[in-house]
């Protein structure tokens, strides 16, 4: 008889399997939690809990197996999980967020992001991949040594009878998925009825339902979201929903007024929109080594109006959320991009509403038609034409794809092919993280930053300003001038979330409320057709407030539309809402903590700049709820379309 080392005797084979498999994987699990520097948010008991219960959930099922079999599982499985985890860790260096279905749908996008990944890993990130180092030789050894020495199969069916190895597998299989289940739906359960409460509801932000549910439960919760929009009957809101829906957007409504005098005052001109990418506020009218860092823009401030406190409001869809915010007047979803996960519902665009009033509709963009789905969004958008990556001439390579100044001069030569009156949207592309432009095109001595990615991003921007001064002069060459409203705003932040390189750059010490507008707000410049109402507008605005400020400035009618921002020249207080909670107006900052709790937020007044009692931020908290809520559904049921049969 072989003798059984006590750990043996304790444990039957396929346990200790298992168990190797558990430890093993929560170890990655706590390992990623770390890596992600969430707000300092530690895992407490009850997530190693739900990190042992969804990998018992994960993995139970290989007790059915026999030895080998089970073997080669969990090893497959390890491989999975730890590619899943280590892509949601490279993935969320870059957008603060985890990998979704409908962003695994945008295959496209990841690829394209190459470049980019290649500065999101680090060395370090070996340990993630520390048990396929040591680990997996070793078993792969062991098995084969196994295997010549003793060629008792591991299920012995001459010791064993077999309808007993069969009964007790199944008993150890069912028994481990019935504990998986307790151990990752009890606390997950306990979580929203306390301080998550609401979350599964309003599917907010991605990170705070990973912090409910774990990673593994989050991709769980994921699939079920997904499964649950896209399978099955079209979803339907009850009645009473529908109706408080459309009450909401009557009363906001009744707030705009027309009386203001710029009302169609320029009515019938061309408006000229471009979405500057990865452009953000802190560096305007700033220099570096006596060198301002936008000229251009800075020039173009004195005869435009300059609002110094725009916020962006994207989520995960980046640059397809500035520009469906821009539009639409609604929020973004809380995940994925509304581009592509609802092109075919009914939307109150900018583009559509122009082309009702006889303008000519073009987007352009020099990169690939299908990158986040435009080319079938932008036709229902009710654009004319988009010019993408093939209608260029690539006579200016740079980064992803055409130099920005060469983008801009074909975008224009092209416009003198278009009708009059014409809504043109340009969404550029030079300034894209990680901002390597070509030594030829850096005209910035970055000082300090020289080397690095700030210093690069800085580089890029002045590129870009210049490309917008050249611009401008041919619009002027084009007699474009005088009869176009021009606006520019920046789509989303940089991604480059290192506190030190914006203390260095502005030369003093950031807060947390000092990062959080740093990140979130974008320059906005109108420049309007005879130069008027220059100045710098301080209230806060955002980027749901273009479409009813642009139809207001034409004098097109808004009643009839659901818009969500504010009008900028309606004269009324200003509200803006991010998409991760965060709201703001001209009193406080309200910064939402990750688990989504409002009391763990922090409220801040603006006029001391410190954190105050967070009920001041209530009511303003209840209305983000709220608004979040409405745009949600609104995109998700297909609402404008259905409201507007009513
Ligand atoms: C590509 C461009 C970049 O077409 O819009 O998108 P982003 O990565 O910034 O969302
Ligand atoms: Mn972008």
């Amino acid at each position: 008889m072989q003798k059984r080392s006590l750990f043996n005797r304790l444990l039957h084979f396929s346990y200790r399997n298992i168990l190797i498999f558990i430890i093993l994987m929560l170890y990655k699990l706590v390992l990623f939690h770390y890596s992600l520097h969430i707000h300092n948010i530690d895992m407490n008991p009850l997530d190693y809990i739900i990190a042992v219960g969804s990998l018992m959930l994960f993995s139970f099922w290989t007790l059915w197996l026999p030895r080998r079999e089970q073997w080669v599982s969990l090893i497959v499985l390890n491989i999975l999980l730890t590619a899943i985890f280590y892509a949601d860790l490279v993935y969320y260096r870059y957008f603060e967020d985890i990998i979704t279905i409908p962003v695994l749908l945008q295959t496209g996008q990841v690829s394209s992001l190459g470049e980019s990944i290649q500065s999101l890993v680090f060395l370090s990130d070996l340990f993630f991949f520390i048990d396929w180092i040591l680990f997996i030789p070793y078993v792969v050894i062991l098995i084969k040594r196994r295997k010549r020495k003793n060629r008792v199969p591991a299920y012995s069916a001459t010791t064993i009878p077999l309808g007993k190895t069969l009964w007790s597998r199944a008993i150890r299989g069912v028994l481990t998925f019935v504990l998986g289940f307790a151990l990752t739906f009890g606390p997950i359960k306990f979580y929203s009825e306390t301080w998550a409460q609401g979350l599964f509801e309003g599917n907010w932000w991605n990170m705070a339902l990973y912090n409910t549910t774990g990673l593994i439960g989050f991709h769980g919760y994921d699939i079920y979201r997904y499964s649950q929009e896209h399978l099955g009957p079209e979803p339907t809101l009850p009645g009473e929903e529908m109706a408080k829906i459309k009450e909401w957007f009557q009363q906001k409504n009744e707030k705009t007024t027309i009386s203001d005098p710029l009302f169609g005052k320029y009515k019938n001109s061309n408006v000229m929109v471009i979405q500057v990418e990865a452009f953000m506020n802190f560096m305007i009218g700033k220099r570096i080594n006596g060198q301002e860092i936008t000229p251009n823009f800075n020039k173009l401030m004195n005869e435009s109006m300059y609002f110094s406190n725009y916020y962006h409001q994207t989520g995960q869809g980046r640059t397809s959320d500035a520009d469906f915010s821009s539009q639409s007047s609604l929020h973004p979803l809380p995940s994925g991009s509304v581009f592509v996960r609802y092109p075919d519902h009914k939307y109150d665009v900018l583009p559509a509403i122009l082309k009702g009033k006889d303008y000519s509709t073009n987007a352009f963009h020099a990169y690939d038609s299908s990158f986040w789905n435009r080319y079938t969004m932008y036709d229902a958008l009710g654009y004319d034409r988009f010019y993408s990556k093939n209608d260029y001439t690539l006579d200016e390579p740079l980064g992803w794809s055409l130099g920005d100044k060469s983008f801009f001069k074909q975008s224009l030569d092209e416009m003198q092919t278009i009708k009059e009156p014409f809504y043109s949207f340009l969404i550029t592309l030079s300034s894209h993280h990680p901002y390597a432009i070509p030594k030829s095109k850096q005209e910035l001595d970055v000082g300090e930053f020289t080397g690095n990615i700030f210093g690069d991003y800085l580089q890029s921007i002045h590129y870009v300003d210049a490309a917008l001064g050249q611009f401008v002069e041919q619009m002027k060459a084009q007699g474009l001038w005088d009869n176009t409203i021009l606006y520019v705003y920046g789509d989303h932040d940089n991604s480059i979330k290192d506190k030190e390189y914006y203390e260095q750059f502005l030369g003093r010490s950031l807060s947390d409320l000092d990062m959080k507008q740093i990140m979130n707000q974008v320059p906005l410049l109108i420049h309007l057709p005879d130069g008027g109402e220059a100045g710098t507008y301080p209230e806060v605005a955002g980027q749901l407030d273009m479409m009813p400020s642009i139809l207001h400035l034409l004098g097109i009618e808004s009643n009839s539309y659901h818009i969500m921002g504010n009008n900028l020249f309606d004269g009324q207080e200003r509200f803006v809402t991010l998409r991760t909670g965060a709201f703001t107006d001209s009193n406080v900052y309200y910064i939402p903590s990750a688990d989504g709790v409002y009391d763990h937020g922090s409220c801040y007044d603006l006029s001391t700049r410190q954190i105050t009692e967070v009920s001041t931020c209530r009511a303003g908290f209840d209305q983000v709820e709220q608004e979040l809520h409405i745009s949600d559904q609104v995109i998700q049921y297909d609402l404008i379309r259905k409201l507007d049969q009513e």
